[in-house]
């Protein structure tokens, strides 16, 4: 017998020996405690009605496991943690269980079963709504939390809507969504992760069920909130820490960080359904070296294929790929090429044939394999759940990489098919334990890009570039996702930042979006908005669909071609600060875009629906992105002082500004005590910079320290100690460089300082000895705009600073003003 198909006997067993068939009609609630066993960091429960499992993961996490029979084998696919080692305090009498570590208490009540969060001082963080509990109805279950006054939600992933989604509800079920509306739920992903925040304090749920599930953020009434699965386990993670950049901290340790990513990756990528045949691609290559648009990549869409058969390359239209991938490298360009799981059911087609051979497709239970109908027409899915057809998938990619490819582009991964139901009854290896296509749905992907990234990683014996449409929590660990086929609007473009920025909040740091928007044509200002804050979003991509209008910098005239390259070359001028802040996302989980949410959460301005798609780009700039049609916006500055990017001009924050906007422009601020580290223009990361380090410091009110991280950009010799890392540090009177840590070299023997709000500065102490800074004019956007003042566009914008010369040398550098 397929042992897959025991999920199915054992959910069938337990309708019938529950003596309840009608089930599906009832609440059943989780009852009184009726037995309790404590061991260290856990507590084991049995009520009238279920079994409770509480655990205690770290100082500042606490695991609820609960189920209907005792819970049975503990299996996840995004928890990577194990429970730390730490010492909780256990204590129960006759109504209660407290459990407490030095940043949390659990205190659970006996009489019924419920749960509540309480800081360690006391303060409630989170309770369960006491006549609600967690319950199920049928297979359904379900907890519900007591909504505390002024409760706000942030997070759940790729969602629309408003950052603060109290009011609402959502569903995760990775759905193909082409040209969704900026309104529409479910997308593509499911990170089953939010953020509550109250009086001052915040918390984290993690509801670790792959099965569809609900969340209801006091989208009934104003009783409660809750979250829940159409079947398995009630199994949660609260997390508890002073603030938001530390929930993320804890629940990316719990569900890792991200890789290094290849540094081209972080160039500009052009992109479009399709660029082909083989000529087509070098044209648009040599068309951006031509025309002095840096970019690093190009990617290939499913035109590329041999009637979109994986793995395969379209004779006529690519009859060298060898030979065009290293073309496009000497010219510094990286190609993706897009992935599709479904295989073609046709007779001779090797992957086919061997896949089938292999047994690593997917089947129904009665064995049959299961087949659904995709671009080749009808497709088999390989069973990427288990090792077997993980381990296939990798040595298909083998062709890829030996043809000179870089980077692989998972779409239609939810599992996308026409028609896109896929029925219940496919099963899943599940690693070994077996699983309906309800229970493998949402992890699918997450799974598909495990064996991607593996395979790649280890075919290629470097960084390859991953990007996926689908995933479930834990997909950071292997790739960088974008929010799929948005529209050519306005409102698309400002949705799409909050999904980044949500996306940020719930551990995705490397994230994107279909720059101009992918179906429909952006009108000429729209496209230009956009390409701006393309330059300020962790993946910058330009891409559209088949049958659109040619959507390259250049095909929107010369006005927008030069504001294009304007932003493309800022970027470009920004990687060093850029991939600092990449260094920070995958040693803390830190998002490189971060809605305001993180740094601002108890400033309740920022929520404002007309504020709430500001973010942080890293930690020093603040992007404030308007739609293209709108004459002047207006401008939350929270806490702290603020200079315009391009003028310097100082704005004291927790006030509002209505600014003139025009097309040229994107309004850009830099936070006071800021420290931004650029490099000189470089049409591609395989350009060397000039040697100089530009370290901008912007005088603030605060201390503030960055780390400046370097490495090779493409090896993982930085796991072995060969990075280049430096904190740097800043408070009023003085900047401090600590010596380098790390094996590597930097690519940067000088260090121009430029200082920013330092009027007046006559001398600087350089490690004791006087220094004269220079001054000098400059502009963010160099080469200067030169088009017509009457456009809006006056003349370009200058910053006056100072700017002091040091040498990058390996030993401490102490600043004094
Ligand atoms: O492969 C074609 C497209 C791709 O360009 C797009 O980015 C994906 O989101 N893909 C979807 C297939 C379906 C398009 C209608």
């Amino acid at each position: 017998m397929d042992k897959r198909i025991l999920p199915v006997i054992a959910a069938l067993c337990w309708l019938v020996c529950s003596g309840n068939a009608f089930a599906q009609n009832k609440v059943v609630n989780a009852g009184d405690v009726k037995k309790v066993e404590t061991a260290k960091g856990q507590v084991k429960i049995v009520t009238t009605n279920a079994f409770a499992d509480i655990t205690v993961y770290d100082e500042g996490m606490i695991r609820v496991r609960m189920d209907k029979q005792e819970p049975g084998d503990d299996f996840s696919y995004a928890v990577i943690a194990k429970p730390s080692a730490i010492t909780a305090n256990i204590k129960e009498d006759a109504g209660s269980i407290t459990i407490t570590t030095s940043l949390l208490q659990a205190r659970i009540s006996k009489k019924p079963f419920s749960v509540a969060f309480y800081t360690a001082d006391g303060r409630l963080l989170n309770e369960d709504e006491k006549g609600l509990t967690t319950s199920w109805v049928g297979t359904v279950v379900t907890t519900y939390k007591k909504l505390q006054e002024g409760e706000r939600f942030l997070g759940l992933g790729e969602k629309n809507g408003n950052l603060d989604r109290a009011g609402t509800a959502y569903t995760n079920w990775n759905s193909d969504v082409f040209g969704y509306r900026a309104d529409q739920d479910p997308l593509y992903s499911t990170i089953p992760f939010y953020i509550g925040v109250h009086h001052g304090l915040n918390y984290g749920i993690f509801f670790d069920n792959s099965y569809q599930s609900d969340f209801n953020f006091g989208a009934s009434n104003n009783r409660f909130s809750s979250f829940g699965a159409r079947g398995g386990e009630m199994n949660y993670y609260f997390i508890y820490a002073p603030d938001v950049a530390g929930l993320i901290k804890a629940y990316t340790g719990l569900t890792g960080r991200m890789h290094m990513p290849p540094l081209w990756s972080l160039g500009y990528q052009q992109n479009r359904y399709s660029y082909y045949p083989d000529t087509e691609v070098l044209r648009i290559a040599q068309t951006l070296r031509e025309k002095k648009i840096p970019a690093d990549g190009i990617t290939l869409d499913i035109h590329y294929m041999d009637a979109y058969k994986l793995f395969t390359w379209n004779k006529e239209r690519f009859p060298d790929p060898a030979g065009m991938t290293a073309k496009l490298a000497g010219m510094g360009f990286k190609v993706t090429v897009i992935n599709d799981p479904g295989i073609k059911v046709e007779k001779g087609y090797e992957s086919y044939e061997n896949g089938v051979k292999e047994n690593v497709f997917i089947k129904y239970a009665d064995g049959e394999l299961y087949a659904g109908q995709v671009w080749p027409g009808w497709c088999h899915f390989a069973d990427f759940t288990g090792e077997r057809g993980r381990n296939w998938w990798k040595a298909q990619m083998k062709g890829y990489v030996n043809n000179g490819v870089a980077g692989f582009w998972n779409d239609m991964n939810e599992i996308a098919t026409w028609g896109q139901k896929m029925p219940d009854n496919v099963l899943f290896d599940f690693e070994g334990h077996g699983a309906t296509h309800q229970q493998a749905h949402n992890v699918y992907a997450l799974e598909m890009n495990r064996a991607s990234y593996e395979g790649a990683r280890s075919l290629m014996n470097k960084r390859p570039f991953l990007l996926t449409r689908a995933g479930y929590a834990g997909l950071q660990r292997y790739t960088a996702i974008w929010t799929g086929d948005n529209r050519s609007e306005d409102d698309h473009m400002l949705a799409g930042v909050r999904l980044l920025n949500s996306l940020g909040l719930s551990g995705v740091a490397f994230t994107g979006m279909d720059i101009g928007g992918f179906t429909g044509n952006p009108t000429v200002p729209l496209y230009a908005r956009w390409m701006q804050i393309g330059a300020f979003i962790p993946y910058y991509r330009n891409h559209t669909a088949v049958n659109t209008k040619s959507a390259e910098p250049w095909t929107f005239g010369e006005e927008v071609m030069e504001v294009s390259r304007n932003y493309i070359n800022l970027r470009y001028r920004l990687l060093p600060y850029i991939y600092s802040a990449f260094y920070e996302a995958s040693a803390t989980g830190m998002p490189v875009m971060r809605t305001l949410a993180i740094d601002y959460t108890n400033d309740q301005k920022i929520y404002n629906t007309r504020y709430q798609q500001e973010y942080l780009f890293g930690p020093a700039f603040l992007v404030a992105p308007f739609e293209s049609t709108k004459e002047y916006g207006e401008v939350y500055f929270p806490g702290g002082k603020w200079y315009d990017l391009y003028t310097d001009e100082l704005q004291e924050g927790q006030q509002s500004r209505v600014i003139p906007l025009n097309l040229h422009k994107l309004p850009v601020y830099v936070k006071g005590g800021s420290i931004v580290t650029m490099q000189t223009l470089v049409q591609s990361t395989s350009e060397r910079p000039a040697d100089t380090l530009f370290v901008h410091l912007y005088r603030g009110d605060s201390s503030n320290t960055v780390t400046y991280y370097e490495d090779d950009g493409e090896t993982y010799d930085y796991e072995k100690g060969v990075y280049y890392k430096r904190i740097i540090s800043y408070d009023k009177q003085q900047l401090v460089f600590e010596k380098p840590l790390g094996n590597y070299t930097s690519k940067f023997g000088n260090i121009k300082l430029i200082l920013h709000g330092f009027d007046g500065l006559r001398q600087v102490k350089v490690n004791g000895s006087v220094q004269l800074p220079v001054s000098l004019s400059i502009n963010f956007l160099d080469p200067v705009s030169r088009f017509d003042p009457q456009g809006g566009y006056t003349a370009p914008d200058m910053c006056n600073v100072l700017a002091v010369a040091l040498k990058n040398s390996a030993d401490r550098i102490v600043l004094e003003f």
